[in-house]
Protein backbone atom coordinates (compact mmCIF):
# COMPACT_ATOMS: atom_id res chain seq x y z
CA UNK A 1 0.00 0.00 0.00
CA UNK A 2 0.87 3.30 -0.97
CA UNK A 3 0.76 6.03 1.56
CA UNK A 4 -0.27 9.56 0.15
CA UNK A 5 0.12 12.34 3.20
CA UNK A 6 0.04 14.71 0.50
CA UNK A 7 -1.86 15.78 -2.30
CA UNK A 8 -1.30 18.72 -4.65
CA UNK A 9 -4.52 19.45 -6.89
CA UNK A 10 -3.61 22.09 -9.72
CA UNK A 11 -6.43 23.76 -10.88
CA UNK A 12 -8.96 24.53 -8.11
CA UNK A 13 -12.29 24.60 -10.80
CA UNK A 14 -15.48 22.98 -10.91
CA UNK A 15 -13.52 19.63 -10.35
CA UNK A 16 -10.23 20.19 -8.64
CA UNK A 17 -11.91 22.01 -5.85
CA UNK A 18 -14.08 19.37 -5.02
CA UNK A 19 -11.93 16.99 -5.63
CA UNK A 20 -9.36 18.36 -2.98
CA UNK A 21 -12.08 18.80 -0.37
CA UNK A 22 -12.58 14.99 -0.82
CA UNK A 23 -9.09 14.52 -0.46
CA UNK A 24 -8.86 16.27 2.74
CA UNK A 25 -12.08 14.70 4.09
CA UNK A 26 -10.40 11.46 3.95
CA UNK A 27 -8.02 13.09 6.27
CA UNK A 28 -5.13 13.89 3.90
CA UNK A 29 -3.25 17.58 3.48
CA UNK A 30 -4.35 18.53 0.61
CA UNK A 31 -2.34 21.82 -1.26
CA UNK A 32 -4.69 23.12 -4.06
CA UNK A 33 -2.97 24.98 -6.75
CA UNK A 34 -4.61 27.89 -8.83
CA UNK A 35 -2.84 30.41 -11.19
CA UNK A 36 -5.82 33.07 -9.84
CA UNK A 37 -4.99 34.67 -6.50
CA UNK A 38 -8.44 35.85 -5.72
CA UNK A 39 -9.30 32.35 -5.82
CA UNK A 40 -6.69 31.06 -3.55
CA UNK A 41 -7.40 33.64 -1.24
CA UNK A 42 -11.08 33.05 -1.33
CA UNK A 43 -10.87 29.56 -0.61
CA UNK A 44 -7.81 29.97 2.06
CA UNK A 45 -10.98 31.99 3.82
CA UNK A 46 -12.70 28.60 3.61
CA UNK A 47 -15.09 30.34 0.82
CA UNK A 48 -15.30 29.03 -2.75
CA UNK A 49 -15.49 31.44 -6.26
CA UNK A 50 -18.35 28.85 -8.04
CA UNK A 51 -21.51 27.70 -7.21
CA UNK A 52 -22.24 23.91 -6.09
CA UNK A 53 -24.35 21.87 -3.94
CA UNK A 54 -22.59 21.25 -0.13
CA UNK A 55 -19.05 22.63 -1.68
CA UNK A 56 -18.74 26.13 0.68
CA UNK A 57 -19.32 23.63 3.71
CA UNK A 58 -17.26 21.04 2.59
CA UNK A 59 -14.27 23.84 1.84
CA UNK A 60 -14.81 25.77 5.01
CA UNK A 61 -14.52 22.28 7.24
CA UNK A 62 -11.33 21.23 5.23
CA UNK A 63 -9.79 24.62 5.67
CA UNK A 64 -11.18 25.19 9.14
CA UNK A 65 -9.55 21.47 9.99
CA UNK A 66 -5.93 22.73 8.06
CA UNK A 67 -6.30 20.33 5.58
CA UNK A 68 -6.91 22.33 2.55
CA UNK A 69 -4.59 24.97 1.90
CA UNK A 70 -4.78 26.76 -1.30
CA UNK A 71 -1.71 28.72 -3.32
CA UNK A 72 -0.48 30.22 -6.69
CA UNK A 73 2.67 28.22 -6.41
CA UNK A 74 3.59 24.75 -6.49
CA UNK A 75 5.30 22.34 -3.39
CA UNK A 76 6.25 18.87 -3.45
CA UNK A 77 3.42 16.48 -2.53
CA UNK A 78 3.02 12.41 -3.25
CA UNK A 79 0.31 13.17 -5.64
CA UNK A 80 -0.34 15.37 -8.31
CA UNK A 81 -3.47 16.09 -9.99
CA UNK A 82 -3.89 18.44 -12.50
CA UNK A 83 -7.48 19.59 -13.35
CA UNK A 84 -7.47 22.01 -15.74
CA UNK A 85 -9.70 23.31 -18.39
CA UNK A 86 -8.37 22.24 -21.79
CA UNK A 87 -10.92 24.22 -24.03
CA UNK A 88 -10.97 23.99 -28.17
CA UNK A 89 -9.46 26.71 -30.28
CA UNK A 90 -9.91 27.44 -33.88
CA UNK A 91 -11.68 24.45 -36.00
CA UNK A 92 -12.07 22.64 -32.89
CA UNK A 93 -8.60 21.59 -32.23
CA UNK A 94 -8.41 21.30 -28.77
CA UNK A 95 -5.94 23.72 -26.60
CA UNK A 96 -3.56 21.62 -24.26
CA UNK A 97 -1.94 24.54 -22.73
CA UNK A 98 -2.55 24.63 -19.45
CA UNK A 99 -1.70 21.07 -19.06
CA UNK A 100 1.54 21.90 -20.39
CA UNK A 101 1.72 25.09 -18.47
CA UNK A 102 1.09 22.51 -15.07
CA UNK A 103 3.56 20.18 -16.51
CA UNK A 104 5.79 23.20 -16.15
CA UNK A 105 5.04 23.85 -12.87
CA UNK A 106 5.11 20.82 -11.07
CA UNK A 107 7.89 18.91 -12.95
CA UNK A 108 10.63 20.98 -10.51
CA UNK A 109 9.03 19.69 -7.03
CA UNK A 110 8.32 15.77 -8.62
CA UNK A 111 10.56 13.04 -6.30
CA UNK A 112 10.89 9.35 -7.47
CA UNK A 113 7.72 7.63 -5.94
CA UNK A 114 5.56 10.53 -6.83
CA UNK A 115 2.11 9.59 -8.92
CA UNK A 116 0.98 12.04 -11.37
CA UNK A 117 -2.80 12.01 -12.82
CA UNK A 118 -4.61 13.67 -15.16
CA UNK A 119 -8.34 14.39 -14.74
CA UNK A 120 -8.77 16.95 -17.33
CA UNK A 121 -11.00 16.22 -20.48
CA UNK A 122 -8.48 15.58 -22.86
CA UNK A 123 -7.85 13.70 -26.79
CA UNK A 124 -6.37 10.36 -26.94
CA UNK A 125 -2.82 10.38 -26.04
CA UNK A 126 -2.42 13.45 -23.67
CA UNK A 127 -1.28 11.38 -20.85
CA UNK A 128 1.82 9.95 -22.70
CA UNK A 129 2.29 14.26 -23.85
CA UNK A 130 2.13 14.88 -20.42
CA UNK A 131 5.15 12.38 -19.56
CA UNK A 132 6.86 13.43 -22.57
CA UNK A 133 6.92 17.37 -20.85
CA UNK A 134 7.55 16.46 -17.39
CA UNK A 135 10.22 14.14 -19.13
CA UNK A 136 12.34 16.81 -20.80
CA UNK A 137 12.09 18.69 -17.85
CA UNK A 138 13.25 16.00 -15.13
CA UNK A 139 15.64 13.65 -17.35
CA UNK A 140 17.09 12.40 -14.15
CA UNK A 141 13.69 10.79 -13.51
CA UNK A 142 12.68 7.73 -15.31
CA UNK A 143 8.29 7.65 -16.58
CA UNK A 144 6.54 4.43 -17.18
CA UNK A 145 6.40 4.42 -20.85
CA UNK A 146 10.27 3.44 -20.95
CA UNK A 147 10.61 1.85 -17.69
CA UNK A 148 7.20 0.08 -17.52
CA UNK A 149 6.25 -0.70 -13.71
CA UNK A 150 10.09 0.18 -12.08
CA UNK A 151 9.45 3.86 -13.21
CA UNK A 152 10.32 6.60 -10.96
CA UNK A 153 7.33 8.69 -11.75
CA UNK A 154 3.86 7.07 -11.98
CA UNK A 155 1.27 8.23 -14.19
CA UNK A 156 -2.62 8.33 -14.85
CA UNK A 157 -5.61 9.42 -16.66
CA UNK A 158 -8.87 9.53 -14.32
CA UNK A 159 -11.79 11.07 -15.87
CA UNK A 160 -13.81 13.22 -14.20
CA UNK A 161 -17.62 11.95 -14.83
CA UNK A 162 -19.54 14.16 -11.98
CA UNK A 163 -23.21 16.35 -12.67
CA UNK A 164 -22.82 19.34 -11.74
CA UNK A 165 -25.51 20.32 -9.67
CA UNK A 166 -24.86 16.78 -8.17
CA UNK A 167 -20.49 17.26 -7.66
CA UNK A 168 -20.72 16.25 -3.94
CA UNK A 169 -22.84 13.16 -4.14
CA UNK A 170 -21.49 11.79 -7.26
CA UNK A 171 -17.75 12.39 -6.49
CA UNK A 172 -17.63 10.03 -3.69
CA UNK A 173 -20.56 7.73 -5.38
CA UNK A 174 -19.75 7.36 -9.16
CA UNK A 175 -17.20 4.41 -10.44
CA UNK A 176 -14.01 5.58 -12.02
CA UNK A 177 -12.23 4.43 -15.26
CA UNK A 178 -8.37 4.33 -14.05
CA UNK A 179 -6.26 3.91 -16.58
CA UNK A 180 -2.55 3.79 -16.11
CA UNK A 181 0.50 3.94 -18.30
CA UNK A 182 1.81 0.75 -16.99
CA UNK A 183 0.21 -1.30 -14.30
CA UNK A 184 1.74 -0.27 -11.64
CA UNK A 185 0.59 3.72 -12.51
CA UNK A 186 -2.81 1.84 -12.49
CA UNK A 187 -2.82 0.43 -9.28
CA UNK A 188 -1.51 2.92 -6.94
CA UNK A 189 -4.12 5.66 -8.77
CA UNK A 190 -6.73 3.22 -7.51
CA UNK A 191 -5.06 3.10 -3.97
CA UNK A 192 -5.31 6.90 -4.13
CA UNK A 193 -9.08 7.61 -5.61
CA UNK A 194 -10.31 4.56 -3.22
CA UNK A 195 -9.43 6.99 -0.49
CA UNK A 196 -12.80 8.68 -0.66
CA UNK A 197 -14.22 6.91 -3.69
CA UNK A 198 -16.80 4.23 -2.71
CA UNK A 199 -17.83 3.40 -6.53
CA UNK A 200 -15.78 1.07 -8.03
CA UNK A 201 -12.31 2.10 -9.31
CA UNK A 202 -12.05 0.11 -12.47
CA UNK A 203 -8.64 -0.59 -13.98
CA UNK A 204 -7.27 0.03 -17.72
CA UNK A 205 -4.98 2.03 -19.62
CA UNK A 206 -4.93 5.61 -20.19
CA UNK A 207 -5.54 5.76 -24.14
CA UNK A 208 -8.97 4.12 -23.32
CA UNK A 209 -9.40 6.12 -20.15
CA UNK A 210 -9.28 9.30 -22.31
CA UNK A 211 -11.63 7.71 -24.66
CA UNK A 212 -13.94 6.63 -22.57
CA UNK A 213 -14.44 10.15 -20.80
CA UNK A 214 -15.15 11.41 -24.34
CA UNK A 215 -17.16 8.42 -25.63
CA UNK A 216 -19.70 9.08 -22.62
CA UNK A 217 -20.02 12.40 -23.48
CA UNK A 218 -20.38 12.06 -26.95
CA UNK A 219 -22.95 8.90 -26.72
CA UNK A 220 -24.62 11.60 -24.45
CA UNK A 221 -25.27 14.40 -27.39
CA UNK A 222 -25.80 11.71 -30.38
CA UNK A 223 -29.02 10.80 -27.87
CA UNK A 224 -29.83 14.62 -27.69
CA UNK A 225 -29.67 15.19 -31.28
CA UNK A 226 -31.89 12.39 -31.56
CA UNK A 227 -34.39 14.45 -29.89
CA UNK A 228 -33.82 17.25 -31.27
CA UNK A 229 -33.84 16.19 -35.01
CA UNK A 230 -37.09 14.29 -33.90
CA UNK A 231 -38.31 17.63 -32.77
CA UNK A 232 -37.61 19.77 -36.03
CA UNK A 233 -39.60 16.82 -38.26
CA UNK A 234 -42.31 16.47 -35.74
CA UNK A 235 -42.80 20.18 -36.41
CA UNK A 236 -42.71 19.87 -39.87
CA UNK A 237 -45.32 16.92 -39.77
CA UNK A 238 -47.57 18.50 -37.12
CA UNK A 239 -47.02 16.38 -34.45
CA UNK A 240 -46.54 16.96 -30.76
CA UNK A 241 -43.19 15.45 -29.97
CA UNK A 242 -43.55 15.15 -26.59
CA UNK A 243 -46.05 12.79 -27.11
CA UNK A 244 -44.30 11.33 -29.66
CA UNK A 245 -41.24 9.97 -27.43
CA UNK A 246 -43.69 9.50 -24.21
CA UNK A 247 -45.65 6.94 -26.68
CA UNK A 248 -42.43 5.66 -28.48
CA UNK A 249 -40.74 5.20 -24.45
CA UNK A 250 -43.33 3.18 -23.96
CA UNK A 251 -41.43 0.19 -26.11
CA UNK A 252 -38.87 -1.60 -23.48
CA UNK A 253 -35.94 -1.07 -25.01
CA UNK A 254 -36.45 2.62 -26.59
CA UNK A 255 -35.58 5.46 -24.22
CA UNK A 256 -35.62 8.74 -25.78
CA UNK A 257 -34.18 12.18 -24.51
CA UNK A 258 -36.00 15.15 -24.28
CA UNK A 259 -35.52 17.88 -26.70
CA UNK A 260 -34.97 21.02 -25.80
CA UNK A 261 -33.48 24.95 -27.01
CA UNK A 262 -29.73 23.12 -27.78
CA UNK A 263 -26.95 21.66 -25.69
CA UNK A 264 -25.03 23.66 -23.88
CA UNK A 265 -22.39 23.64 -20.68
CA UNK A 266 -18.56 23.05 -21.32
CA UNK A 267 -18.60 19.21 -21.80
CA UNK A 268 -21.27 17.57 -23.32
CA UNK A 269 -20.79 20.44 -26.17
CA UNK A 270 -16.60 20.43 -26.54
CA UNK A 271 -15.72 16.96 -25.97
CA UNK A 272 -17.12 15.38 -29.25
CA UNK A 273 -15.42 17.82 -31.25
CA UNK A 274 -12.10 15.82 -29.38
CA UNK A 275 -12.61 12.82 -31.03
CA UNK A 276 -14.00 14.21 -34.64
CA UNK A 277 -10.59 16.17 -34.47
CA UNK A 278 -8.70 12.88 -34.15
CA UNK A 279 -10.53 10.51 -36.63
CA UNK A 280 -12.12 13.09 -38.39
CA UNK A 281 -13.09 10.81 -41.78
CA UNK A 282 -14.70 7.69 -39.41
CA UNK A 283 -16.63 10.46 -36.76
CA UNK A 284 -19.56 10.95 -38.91
CA UNK A 285 -22.34 10.45 -36.75
CA UNK A 286 -20.60 12.16 -33.59
CA UNK A 287 -19.84 15.35 -35.83
CA UNK A 288 -22.98 15.38 -37.42
CA UNK A 289 -24.67 14.99 -33.89
CA UNK A 290 -23.05 17.74 -32.94
CA UNK A 291 -24.19 20.19 -35.93
CA UNK A 292 -27.82 19.06 -35.12
CA UNK A 293 -27.39 20.73 -31.41
CA UNK A 294 -25.64 23.76 -32.36
CA UNK A 295 -28.59 24.40 -34.66
CA UNK A 296 -31.42 24.14 -32.19
CA UNK A 297 -30.74 27.46 -31.35
CA UNK A 298 -31.48 29.11 -34.65
CA UNK A 299 -34.51 26.76 -35.11
CA UNK A 300 -35.94 28.41 -32.02
CA UNK A 301 -34.68 32.03 -33.01
CA UNK A 302 -36.89 31.18 -36.38
CA UNK A 303 -39.64 30.02 -34.06
CA UNK A 304 -39.61 33.09 -32.10
CA UNK A 305 -39.62 35.29 -35.38
CA UNK A 306 -42.45 33.85 -37.34
CA UNK A 307 -44.50 34.53 -33.72
CA UNK A 308 -43.75 37.72 -33.99
CA UNK A 309 -44.66 38.38 -37.36
CA UNK A 310 -47.72 36.51 -36.50
CA UNK A 311 -48.05 38.34 -33.27
CA UNK A 312 -47.65 42.03 -35.58
CA UNK A 313 -50.61 40.95 -38.02
CA UNK A 314 -53.14 39.84 -35.63
CA UNK A 315 -52.56 43.51 -33.48
CA UNK A 316 -52.21 45.42 -36.27
CA UNK A 317 -49.21 47.34 -34.52
CA UNK A 318 -45.02 48.23 -34.96
CA UNK A 319 -43.14 45.19 -33.61
CA UNK A 320 -42.03 47.68 -31.11
CA UNK A 321 -45.20 47.52 -29.66
CA UNK A 322 -44.25 43.75 -28.69
CA UNK A 323 -42.73 42.64 -25.40
CA UNK A 324 -41.00 39.42 -25.73
CA UNK A 325 -40.28 37.29 -22.71
CA UNK A 326 -37.53 34.41 -22.25
CA UNK A 327 -38.02 31.84 -19.67
CA UNK A 328 -34.34 30.31 -18.47
CA UNK A 329 -31.19 31.61 -18.97
CA UNK A 330 -28.80 28.85 -17.14
CA UNK A 331 -27.61 25.59 -19.40
CA UNK A 332 -30.28 23.45 -18.40
CA UNK A 333 -32.46 23.58 -15.48
CA UNK A 334 -32.57 24.22 -11.91
CA UNK A 335 -28.67 25.61 -11.78
CA UNK A 336 -27.35 28.84 -11.82
CA UNK A 337 -24.36 28.43 -14.23
CA UNK A 338 -25.30 30.19 -17.88
CA UNK A 339 -21.72 29.13 -19.18
CA UNK A 340 -22.28 28.07 -23.02
CA UNK A 341 -25.86 28.45 -22.64
CA UNK A 342 -28.12 27.96 -25.81
CA UNK A 343 -30.71 30.21 -23.74
CA UNK A 344 -28.34 32.93 -23.18
CA UNK A 345 -27.47 32.56 -27.03
CA UNK A 346 -30.85 32.28 -28.01
CA UNK A 347 -32.13 35.80 -25.95
CA UNK A 348 -29.29 37.61 -27.06
CA UNK A 349 -29.64 37.07 -30.53
CA UNK A 350 -33.15 38.07 -29.66
CA UNK A 351 -32.25 41.08 -27.94
CA UNK A 352 -30.35 42.41 -30.82
CA UNK A 353 -33.24 41.85 -33.98
CA UNK A 354 -36.43 42.85 -31.98
CA UNK A 355 -37.12 46.77 -31.42
CA UNK A 356 -39.26 45.66 -28.47
CA UNK A 357 -39.20 45.42 -25.19
CA UNK A 358 -36.91 41.56 -24.51
CA UNK A 359 -37.06 40.48 -21.17
CA UNK A 360 -35.98 37.81 -18.92
CA UNK A 361 -36.48 35.87 -15.91
CA UNK A 362 -33.80 33.69 -14.64
CA UNK A 363 -34.78 32.55 -10.69
CA UNK A 364 -31.50 31.86 -9.70
CA UNK A 365 -29.59 34.74 -10.98
CA UNK A 366 -29.67 38.41 -9.17
CA UNK A 367 -28.14 40.29 -12.04
CA UNK A 368 -27.46 39.43 -15.74
CA UNK A 369 -24.23 38.84 -17.84
CA UNK A 370 -22.46 41.45 -19.52
CA UNK A 371 -23.94 40.61 -23.01
CA UNK A 372 -27.52 41.00 -22.20
CA UNK A 373 -27.43 43.64 -19.24
CA UNK A 374 -27.52 46.80 -21.38
CA UNK A 375 -30.32 45.10 -23.87
CA UNK A 376 -32.77 42.73 -22.01
CA UNK A 377 -34.74 43.60 -18.72
CA UNK A 378 -34.52 40.88 -16.60
CA UNK A 379 -37.68 40.65 -14.18
CA UNK A 380 -39.50 37.96 -12.39
CA UNK A 381 -42.01 35.53 -13.70
CA UNK A 382 -44.84 37.14 -12.62
CA UNK A 383 -44.10 40.43 -14.30
CA UNK A 384 -43.17 38.42 -17.14
CA UNK A 385 -46.05 36.75 -17.67
CA UNK A 386 -48.09 39.86 -17.23
CA UNK A 387 -46.16 42.16 -19.80
CA UNK A 388 -45.32 39.91 -22.31
CA UNK A 389 -47.18 39.21 -26.06
CA UNK A 390 -44.62 36.49 -26.98
CA UNK A 391 -43.44 33.36 -24.28
CA UNK A 392 -40.13 31.92 -25.12
CA UNK A 393 -39.56 28.87 -22.85
CA UNK A 394 -35.84 28.09 -23.72
CA UNK A 395 -35.26 26.14 -19.76
CA UNK A 396 -37.51 24.19 -17.95
CA UNK A 397 -37.01 25.20 -14.43
CA UNK A 398 -38.89 23.81 -11.58
CA UNK A 399 -40.56 27.51 -10.51
CA UNK A 400 -42.19 27.31 -14.63
CA UNK A 401 -43.04 23.91 -14.32
CA UNK A 402 -45.24 24.50 -11.31
CA UNK A 403 -47.44 26.62 -13.39
CA UNK A 404 -49.82 25.01 -14.85
CA UNK A 405 -50.62 25.69 -18.94
CA UNK A 406 -54.14 27.41 -18.02
CA UNK A 407 -52.42 29.92 -16.00
CA UNK A 408 -50.38 31.11 -19.48
CA UNK A 409 -52.74 33.51 -21.29
CA UNK A 410 -50.32 34.46 -23.92
CA UNK A 411 -51.21 33.27 -27.67
CA UNK A 412 -47.68 33.28 -28.62
CA UNK A 413 -45.75 30.41 -26.75
CA UNK A 414 -42.19 29.20 -28.14
CA UNK A 415 -42.14 26.34 -25.88
CA UNK A 416 -38.31 24.70 -26.59
CA UNK A 417 -39.19 22.38 -23.42
CA UNK A 418 -42.44 21.10 -24.00
CA UNK A 419 -43.52 22.77 -20.36
CA UNK A 420 -46.91 23.89 -21.55
CA UNK A 421 -47.40 22.65 -25.10
CA UNK A 422 -47.59 18.71 -24.67
N1 LIG B 1 -30.11 18.18 -22.48
C1 LIG B 1 -31.18 18.11 -23.37
N2 LIG B 1 -32.00 17.03 -23.31
C2 LIG B 1 -31.81 16.02 -22.41
C3 LIG B 1 -30.71 16.08 -21.53
C4 LIG B 1 -29.88 17.19 -21.57
O1 LIG B 1 -31.39 19.00 -24.19
O2 LIG B 1 -32.61 15.08 -22.42
C5 LIG B 1 -29.22 19.36 -22.51
C6 LIG B 1 -29.23 20.19 -21.21
O3 LIG B 1 -30.29 21.08 -21.17
C7 LIG B 1 -27.88 20.85 -21.28
C8 LIG B 1 -26.99 19.82 -21.99
O4 LIG B 1 -27.88 18.92 -22.63
O5 LIG B 1 -27.93 22.03 -22.08
C9 LIG B 1 -26.05 19.05 -21.08
O6 LIG B 1 -26.70 18.70 -19.87
P1 LIG B 1 -26.49 17.29 -19.14
O7 LIG B 1 -27.29 17.30 -17.90
O8 LIG B 1 -26.75 16.20 -20.10
O9 LIG B 1 -24.93 17.20 -18.86
P2 LIG B 1 -23.83 18.16 -18.14
O10 LIG B 1 -23.12 18.94 -19.22
O11 LIG B 1 -24.38 18.92 -17.00
O12 LIG B 1 -22.84 17.03 -17.54
C10 LIG B 1 -22.29 16.06 -18.41
C11 LIG B 1 -22.51 14.67 -17.79
N3 LIG B 1 -22.20 13.63 -18.76
C12 LIG B 1 -23.07 12.62 -19.06
O13 LIG B 1 -24.18 12.55 -18.55
C13 LIG B 1 -22.61 11.59 -20.02
C14 LIG B 1 -21.62 14.51 -16.55
O14 LIG B 1 -21.70 13.20 -16.01
C15 LIG B 1 -20.15 14.83 -16.92
O15 LIG B 1 -19.28 14.71 -15.79
C16 LIG B 1 -20.10 16.26 -17.41
O16 LIG B 1 -20.90 16.33 -18.61
C17 LIG B 1 -18.65 16.61 -17.69
O17 LIG B 1 -18.05 17.34 -16.87
O18 LIG B 1 -18.07 16.11 -18.67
Amino acid sequence: MTTFNTISVIGLGYIGLPTATAFASAGCRVLGVDINAETVHTINQGKIHIIELDLEQAVQQAVAKGLLFASVSVQPADAFLIAVPTPFQHHYQPDLSYIEAAAQAIAPHLQAGNLVILESTSPVGTTEKLEQWLKQRRPDLTFPTEMGNASDIRMAYCPERVLPGKVMIELFQNDRVIGGLSEKCAQQAVELYQLFVKGECIQTHARTAEMCKLTENSFRDVNIAFANELSMICDKLQISVWELIALANRHPRVNILQPGAGVGGHCIAVDPWFIVSQAPEQARLIRTAREVNDSKPHWVIDKVKTALADCVTVKNCAPNQVNIACLGLAFKPDIDDLRESPAVEITQHIANWHAGKVLAVEPNISALPAQLADKVELVSFEQALKQADILVLLVDHQSFKAVSAEVISQHWLVDSRGVWIK
